[in-house]
Parts: C-alpha cells; structure tokens; sequence
C-alpha cells in the first residue's frame, strides 16, 4: 500500500453512456462514497463481459440506470469503508462483482440465493459499476481477494469464472463425463473450458473462426466444433462424445438464439442443458416429445452466490484457471465494444484503470 492509493480525489476518469445506445463518453466524474455498509475499491482492472454491452445497448426489459458507468468484473484495493464493514481493512484486494448488494431479508436471501432476490443491486446496470477509478459495493457481496492473486487476471473471475462455475455445478456433469460448451471462444466460454477441465469434465469447444479454434485447443479442448464451416453440427457434436450418443452436459454461452434451440439435438439421453447466454429477444425451444422420452432436462443458471464466487476465485488462487486475456486502457472501451459487437474478442478483454 503505498501512499497515493490512501489519498482519494473528488473526481476521477470514467465511462460514461448517457443514454441508451451510447455513446460512451470518457470523462471525469465525482468519486462516490461509500455508505455505512459500503467499501469503495480503487478500481485497478476491470473485465468487460458482453452483458456491460447489452446494458448499454438496452436490450433487455429490465431497466437500466442512464447515465450509466457499467462494468461488474472490478478488481482493486479498498480505500474506504462505512462503520459497518467487518469483513476488509483498508488495503485489501476486493472485487466487485455484477450483484453489488441485495436486501438480505427475502426467502431468496435467506437461502443464499442472492441472485434472485428482487431488489438486488446490479453493478453496471442498476448501480454504478467498475468502469471508473473508483467503485462502491456491499462489503457482505464484495470478493476477497487474496493478495498473492494477480489482480488482471481475477477480474474475470468475478463474473465470467464465477457464472460458468455456478453452470457446471447446475449441470450435474461428473468427472469423466463430457461437456459441450456453445460460445466455448467468448469470455464466459474460455473459463468455462478451464473450470471443466479443472473438475475432470472433458470439452468439446462450440465456436466459430480459427482464433477461436488456436485459443480453444491451446486452452485444451479435446474437440472444437466450428459452427460457421460444419455441416452438421448435430452430428460432429455427437462423434465427439466417445461412445457417439451426446454430451452430459450443455452450456449455452453464445449470444445467439440458433443454439438455444438446436442443444436437444445433441444433448445425450438423461442430459441436462444449461442456458446462460442471454441473447436478446431469444425464445429456448424444445420438442416435447424428445424432451419426455429421453428425460432431457432445461434450466437456466445466473451468476452464483457469495459462496459460488469464494470457491470460483479459490480455483484460480490455486492455479487451475489459466484463460487468456488481452489488456487494454479504460479509455478504448468503445473499440472494445465494437470487437465485442462483430464476435471479433477471443477470450477477455481486461481494463486496466489510469493511476
Ligand atoms: O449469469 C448469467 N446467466 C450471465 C453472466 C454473464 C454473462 C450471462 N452472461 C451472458 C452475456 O450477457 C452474454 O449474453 O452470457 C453471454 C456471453 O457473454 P460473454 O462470454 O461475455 O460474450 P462473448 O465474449 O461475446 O462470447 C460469446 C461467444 O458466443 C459465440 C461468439 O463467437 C463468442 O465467442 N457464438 C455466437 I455470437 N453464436 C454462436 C453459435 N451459434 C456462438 N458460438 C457457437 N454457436
Ligand atoms: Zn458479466
């Protein structure tokens, strides 16, 4: 901790969408203050997840808060805290993640299950998020992080990683069985393959173009299914299984709808689908009868809780998650976006703040 990251400004560099749709402004605004409950992080690296760019774009019909900071993987150091913050001193690592604070008193609270209570706080969406110097959040929902984790690295985590573990974990796959993960070239989708990896599931990578393809196999996806060149996607899906009969498991991760309603296809009998990707305006769609007679299972998975992201960010403190990453400053989020916009970013993109 050195001297500089105790002094905090009044004001501080941002991105800012005014309205729905952009465009991003890179400004200076006030640094907020945290509430008695709050720590404010000194932001120093930021993901950015394809969700900061449906918010901005308005694509869902939740509301959004304009003018919006967005942004809900922050890592950093705090630099203040309100009265009633137990859980960090001044100087540790924390991240801030996509739900910011929840209420603590509705049954969905009560039981851990932070992400569906209905006045959660949303970082980058409802609240203020991490693509600024400084953020606030709820101590009881911020990441401790520990401070021999490099903090560029673990900024994924806490969305990306934390999500893909909370899907794994929903989908039942066992060690040995096979996973197929759609969108596997993405953020979410590269450390996905690596938390499967991690628990002894094997791969077969769902992407489309050769970077994806290099990224995956250097990742060490046994299979990479290319869906812009294969034929028959159902079947090369299939034969990559071992015995030919599907995959124990599918994580739905693209942002576009085709996938949402081809999964069935090649899910395996007694299979489970694991929607998470939430392309606009996009409808799953099943036939009931295979549905039935082959007990496919469909559910959807959002985020994790606060004990999801201590084991997700414990797998990487440990080594086991090892995704790529290209880091670039606050201020080129709008080329960012735009990679984002044409499916052009293999793997994360990571914002690194101005000091
Ligand atoms: O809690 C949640 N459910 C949650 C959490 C975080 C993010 C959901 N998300 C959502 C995001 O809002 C977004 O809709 O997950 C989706 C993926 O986020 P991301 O990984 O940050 O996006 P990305 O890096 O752009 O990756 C998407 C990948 O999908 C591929 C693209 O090529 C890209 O690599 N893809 C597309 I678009 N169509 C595909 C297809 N038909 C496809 N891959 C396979 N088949
Ligand atoms: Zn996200």
């Amino acid at each position: 901790m050195t001297i500089s990251e105790m002094t905090i400004p009044e004001m501080q560099w941002a991105q800012v969408a005014e309205k729905v749709g952009g465009p991003l402004v890179y400004k200076q605004i006030p640094v907020p203050k945290p509430g008695p409950d709050q720590v404010l992080v000194k932001i120093r690296y930021s993901g950015v997840c394809h969700t900061d760019l449906h918010a901005m774009m308005g694509h869902w019909p939740i509301p959004v808060k304009f003018p919006l900071v967005g942004g809900h993987e922050g890592a950093g150091v705090v630099v203040a805290k309100g009265a009633l913050v137990n859980g960090f001193e001044i100087g540790d690592h924390a991240g801030i993640k996509w739900i910011n604070g929840s209420c603590s008193e509705c049954e969905f609270c009560r039981q851990s299950d932070d992400p569906l209570c209905a006045n959660a706080q949303l970082s980058g969406y409802t609240v203020d998020g991490t693509f600024q110097q400084y953020a606030v959040g709820k101590a009881t929902h911020a990441s401790n992080i520990p401070k021999n984790v490099p903090l560029d690295a673990a900024a994924p985590v806490l969305c990306a990683g934390i999500t893909v573990y909370k899907g794994l974990k929903e989908s039942g796959v066992r060690p040995g069985q096979t996973v197929a993960i759609v969108g596997a070239g993405g953020g979410l989708g590269s450390l996905a393959q690596q938390y499967a990896k991690a628990m002894g599931v094997r791969v077969i990578a769902v992407d489309g173009g050769d970077d994806k393809k290099a990224m995956c196999e250097q990742l060490g996806t046994e299979t990479y299914v290319d869906f812009t060149k294969s034929k028959d996607l159902v079947a090369d899906v299939k034969a990559a299984t071992p015995d030919g009969l599907g995959a124990h498991a599918v994580i739905l991760l693209a942002v576009s709808e085709k996938p949402f309603q081809q999964a069935t296809e090649y899910v395996r009998s007694r299979g489970t689908i694991i929607a998470i990707g939430l392309p606009p305006d996009a409808f799953l769609k099943a036939p009931v009868l295979n549905t039935v007679v082959r007990m496919i299972s469909i559910k959807g998975s959002y985020v994790g809780n606060r004990q999801d992201g201590v084991e997700a960010l414990d797998f990487f403190a440990r080594g086991l998650i090892k995704a790529p990453f290209k880091l670039a400053p606050l201020k080129d989020l709008p080329k960012i976006f735009d990679l984002m916009e044409q499916g052009k970013i293999a793997g994360r993109y990571v914002l690194e703040m101005p000091e």
